[in-house]
């Protein structure tokens, strides 16, 4: 292949590619999103036309036979082609843009299931509310039930960071000081990545997020389970809890049943769980997490954690142990 022909088929895969990925505002699985798409592609499309047939003047006014060129140049081309047109054009579709906004909140009906997301730099708090019973504390992956409509309030507790999972709906402001309630639904299971959109300082690019949708009973099953105190079976994990709270972890990071009780970084008591660390930049896996609190710069520089290159390698792998053991 030429080096031309490579260009452009780099070009043509990257224009292709939104539509697999899992972060694409042109994969929807939500009926919010759907909307979003479909005005989209319609407002792509139409602009594609008109760039045409504006192209196409252009040519035929530079080029074309003298009476053509002499209608393209009247006054009546002018006022209709560049008056008349473009006004009905996009009073059209700025109605449809809002018939379909309207639309969005005729279809919000309660009662939906309650999430609370806070940006901070540079993770994402999440608590699940419950009747009756204390909200469940969370981090960065948040596990929703496929087909529930579910508000998630969100709020800053720093900067305005920005809440956006583009497969399932349109993107909002989190406000130091406000709550914005954002009510999205996921119509299939799957793993949806979202990703702060609005510059919040320092490693913003590495604070994303997942939303995973499951069945509703899986779900349920789930959460209730995070009353259960977790098993310190293995002597190893035993070991592991206890330099996790002779460290000083717990200044910083709660685990349910500990007393580790620290709210400054992420709650930890579902961490081994989870398939990501740091807000969706690094796998979870035993080395990960071991470099990670080795030296948390590395994988993301700026994060607000301070490095604890303090541990033998027996002591990480029994840390590493019993934050894995954590589900
Ligand atoms: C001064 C507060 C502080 C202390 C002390 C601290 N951390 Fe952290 N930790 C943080 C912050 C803040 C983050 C979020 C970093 C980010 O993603 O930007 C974090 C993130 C983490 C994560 C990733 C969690 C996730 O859900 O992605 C793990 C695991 C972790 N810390 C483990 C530890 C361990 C183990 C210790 C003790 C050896 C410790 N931390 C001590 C503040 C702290
Ligand atoms: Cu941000």
């Amino acid at each position: 292949m030429t080096a031309t022909g490579r260009r452009l088929a780099a070009i043509f895969i990257l224009a292709a590619l939104p539509g697999w990925a899992p972060q694409s505002a042109l994969a929807p699985a939500g009926a919010e999103a759907e909307r979003i798409a479909l005005l989209s592609w319609i407002l792509f499309m139409g602009a594609t036309a008109i760039l045409l047939i504006v192209i196409a003047a252009l040519a035929l006014a530079i080029r074309g036979a003298e009476p053509v060129r002499r209608v393209i140049g009247s006054e009546g081309a002018i006022r209709w082609g560049g008056i008349v047109f473009p006004s009905v054009v996009l009073t059209l579709l700025l109605g449809y843009g809002l018939w379909l906004m309207r639309e969005a909140i005729a279809a919000q009906t309660p009662p939906a299931l309650r999430i609370a997301v806070t940006g901070e730099q540079w993770w994402w708090r999440v608590d699940y509310q419950r009747d009756g019973a204390a909200p469940v504390r969370e981090a960065n992956e948040i596990r929703i039930p496929v087909g529930r409509a579910i508000d998630f309030a969100l709020r800053s507790n720093d900067v305005i960071h920005s809440f956006w999972v583009p497969s399932l709906g349109g993107k909002l402001d989190m406000i130091p000081g406000r709550t914005n309630t954002l009510r999205l639904k996921a119509e299939r299971p799957g793993i949806y990545r979202g990703q702060c959109a609005e510059y919040c300082g320092g490693p913003h690019a590495l604070m994303a997020l997942e939303i995973v949708a499951v069945p509703e009973a899986e779900f349920q099953a789930w959460l209730a389970a995070a009353d259960a105190r977790n098993e310190l079976a293995e002597p190893k994990v035993a070991a592991g809890e206890k330099l996790f709270l002779s460290a000083g972890c717990g200044a910083c990071h709660a685990v349910r049943g500990t007393q580790a009780a620290g709210m400054v970084g992420p709650d930890l008591s579902r961490v081994g769980g989870r398939r990501f660390l740091a807000a969706a930049t690094l796998r979870n896996t035993a080395e990960n997490l071991a470099g990670f609190i080795t030296d948390p710069q590395v994988a993301k520089p700026g994060a607000l954690m301070p490095p604890f290159a303090i541990f033998t390698s027996e002591e990480m792998d029994a840390l590493t142990a019993y934050l894995g053991s954590l589900r």
